[in-house]
């Protein structure tokens, strides 16, 4: 077997990777301002109305994460095209579910007033108490469900163009290396790709069908289910959802390393072993996130804190590893895109550490209504995940032709790394402090920490539209991406 084939990408393919990247950074932007407006309102420098915060909150929280999952998609389908012969349409239709959803969710929220949170918990997108009419909550979940669809759609191409190379999904997560002497395991892309589409398959199937069955109760209000349950579906939904877009944005360190320091990333037993185990273990320890729920099985709660500890670690670890063996006396230059990388890995690792603590269920039950959960999720969703799409794009800016002065793309990146730092020991430390979370209004003694956040969001914003602004003014026309 091959190891690296190198597929060229068609014309069609590189527009279709830069709108992705358009559409990314144009929403970021947007809900990175929802975002810095909340935090402004909890530090008492603006005062929203506070039907508006949590509308913000609902759409920020469901954009923001849409909006990882495109970004890690751009970078997977770049990446995988390389190996395997993906279709093109499939990939673009998925785009366009998402601008359209987007667009459902964001009227349903601002014009309808829906503001149920990203996670429409049954049964109270149709028990609104008034703040709401039952259309605006039909039609969020039914921009949600597009959206899901397109990505399921999107997971579906990749696993029918990973058969058709390899034949089959175990010898794509290199069980003939793991457990045999295949010399030849398929390269990272392919095992990560494999690993994100069987875990985001069945997420994207448990969400499907908890938002189809809330869509028919919201019109058939006899036909409910059972509340825990339907929780249990949703986190299961999103936990799996959020931590693929996780692992299909480390696809580009992967991916773009070998290419700075001419070293090939071979996988080798315990990159497999770490992938493999991942694949079980990011679908087995969602329950962490329902460990304040007294009506949950008891033995479900203590195999979620365990399984926790270890779910995200092997490919955190081997990642780390690997990406520092691979720069170790590589003699590589660091530029923009490497160091956008870096800080993302660096993200990640960082975001993981209060995960685990708050994975505790002791811990949990005094901290998991706090900031401190926001503080760890934005560590590695905005310093980490966000931190390697900022990097994809502006590595792929630069094969583009971006060229604009360096000093401009250092400041650029570290106004978003202190901007980033900020914000989220801004969360943390709130956290740690007992402020709890989804609160439009605050105490007088949370306030400064607000502030402090506050001013961090807009140096990210601003960091982030350097970062834009570099690949917009230096690219040529969209089709210009390489
Ligand atoms: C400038 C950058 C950002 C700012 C200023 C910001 C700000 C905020 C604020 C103030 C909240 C509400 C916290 C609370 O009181 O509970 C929040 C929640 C959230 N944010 Fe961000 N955020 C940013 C970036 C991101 C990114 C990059 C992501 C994901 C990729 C993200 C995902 C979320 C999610 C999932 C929630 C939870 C919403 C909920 O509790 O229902 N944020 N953010
Ligand atoms: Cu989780």
């Amino acid at each position: 077997m091959i190891i690296q084939s190198n597929l060229v990408p068609t014309r069609g393919a590189r527009q279709a990777v830069a709108a992705y990247l358009v559409v990314f950074g144009a929403v970021l932007l947007l809900m990175m301002v929802l975002g810095l407006l909340m935090r402004l309102n909890q530090g008492g420098l603006v005062t929203l109305p506070a039907e508006f915060f949590y509308q913000s909150m609902t759409v920020h929280g469901t954009g923001m994460v849409g909006v990882a999952g495109v970004g890690g998609a751009a970078v997977l389908w770049y990446f995988l095209g390389r190996h395997v012969r993906l279709t093109t349409w499939v990939f673009v239709l998925n785009l366009l579910t998402f601008v359209v959803g987007a667009g459902m969710i964001m009227a349903a929220d601002f014009i309808g007033g829906f503001a149920a949170a990203w996670t429409f918990l049954f049964p109270l997108p149709a028990k609104a108490g008034g703040q709401w009419e039952p259309w605006a909550a039909a039609v969020h979940l039914g921009g949600l469900l597009l959206i899901g669809t397109g990505f399921l759609l999107f997971h579906l191409d990749t696993v029918r163009a990973i058969l058709g190379r390899y034949g089959s999904l175990t010898r794509a997560l290199g069980w003939p290396s793991l457990f045999g002497s295949d010399p030849e395991p398929p390269p990272p892309t392919v095992v990560a790709s494999t690993m994100v589409a069987i875990a985001n398959t069945l997420g994207l199937v448990f969400g499907a069908s908890v938002l189809v069955i809330s869509l028919v109760n919201l019109m058939v209000p006899q036909f409910a289910i059972d509340a825990m349950v339907a929780k249990n579906m949703i986190y299961f939904f999103g936990h799996v959802f959020i931590n693929a877009t996780i692992y299909m944005a480390v696809i580009a360190v992967y991916e773009l390393l070998p290419e700075y320091t001419g070293r090939p990333w071979k996988p080798n037993r315990p990159f497999l072993a770490a992938w493999t185990m991942s694949t079980i273990l990011v679908l087995a320890a969602y329950p962490h996130h329902l460990l304040m729920d007294f009506g949950m099985p008891r033995w479900l709660l203590i195999l979620g804190q365990i399984l926790s500890y270890v779910s995200g670690l092997p490919i955190l670890v081997v990642t780390a590893f690997g990406a520092l063996m691979i720069v170790y006396r590589s003699g590589l230059r660091w530029d923009l895109p490497a160091g956008l990388l870096f800080i993302g890995v660096f993200g990640w690792a960082a975001g993981v550490i209060p995960a685990i603590i708050d994975a505790t269920i002791i811990v949990n039950s005094v901290m998991h209504n706090t900031l401190w959960v926001p503080g760890h999720f934005h560590s590695y969703l905005l310093l980490g995940q966000v931190g390697m799409l900022l990097g994809f794009a502006s590595w792929l800016g630069r094969a583009a032709g971006a060229r604009m002065p360096s000093r401009f793309g250092i400041a650029a990146f570290w106004i978003f790394v202190a901007g980033g730092i900020g914000l989220t020991q801004s969360f943390l430390y709130s956290g740690h402090a007992s402020v709890p979370r989804r609160f439009a209004e605050y105490l007088p003694e949370w306030i400064g920490q607000a502030r402090i956040g506050a001013l961090s969001a807009a140096l990210v914003i601003l960091g982030t539209t350097m970062l834009m602004a570099r690949l917009v003014a230096g690219s040529g026309p969209a089709g210009g991406a390489r």
